[in-house]
């Protein structure tokens, strides 16, 4: 039976420095991404979600709480890394560019909204740009939740998160969570999330 597995990072611990250190990233994917996945492979193990994929975990993710947490602890850290770059940062462009416009106002307006979403979500969890069927929408989720479970206020395809539980960034910025929000801006793989926006259509 197949098993969900650690995927590499795709660029070194080091890559996204000033923005992201290297020991935060080292302990984030090593130490807390890696203990998802194992947990999850435990979590599943001889139950009816052995085998599944995350789509189908998730639209049952109400049913168990182990694989609710794991499994999504495991896909949002999955799709995190892909979501930044060393070459990242900048704007987005071409027909998802012209999608954030349509439902934001501006890439400006979007920020705004992206930010408040990380910065209010009480405790610990993301911040969510998710495709719905109609059109393009900020959410956050609590603890390792994600618009793909059936718990998920606002349900759609993820395009780009944010992850705010402190270990994401408390060795660098201890209490600043703004300030790791705003640093975040100069990572983000535009490509990668265009990428995701054109799969999702
Ligand atoms: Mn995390």
């Amino acid at each position: 039976m197949a098993k969900f597995e650690l995927p590499a990072l795709p660029y070194s611990f080091d890559a996204l420095e000033p923005h992201i250190d290297a020991r935060t990233m080292e302990i984030h994917h090593g130490k807390h991404h890696a203990g998802y996945v194992a947990k999850l492979n435990a979590a599943v193990e001889g139950t009816n979600f052995e085998g599944k994929s995350f789509e189908e975990l998730f639209k049952n993710a109400s049913a168990n709480a182990a694989v609710r947490n794991n499994g999504g602890g495991t896909y949002n850290h999955n799709l995190f890394w892909t979501n930044m770059s060393p070459n990242g940062g900048g704007a987005p462009t071409g027909e998802l560019a012209e999608a954030i416009n349509s439902a934001f106002g501006s890439f400006e307006n979007f920020k705004t909204k992206f930010s408040d979403a990380a910065a209010t979500r009480f405790g610990s969890g993301w911040a969510w740009l998710v495709k719905t069927e109609s059109g393009l929408v900020v959410t956050s989720t609590p603890n390792q939740d994600n618009p793909l479970m059936d718990t998920a206020d606002v349900k759609g395809t993820p395009l780009l998160t944010l992850d705010v539980w402190e270990h994401a960034y408390y060795l660098h910025y201890q209490n600043r969570r703004p300030d790791y929000i705003s640093a975040f801006y100069n990572v983000i793989n535009w490509e990668e999330v265009s990428k995701r926006f054109k799969e999702a259509e």
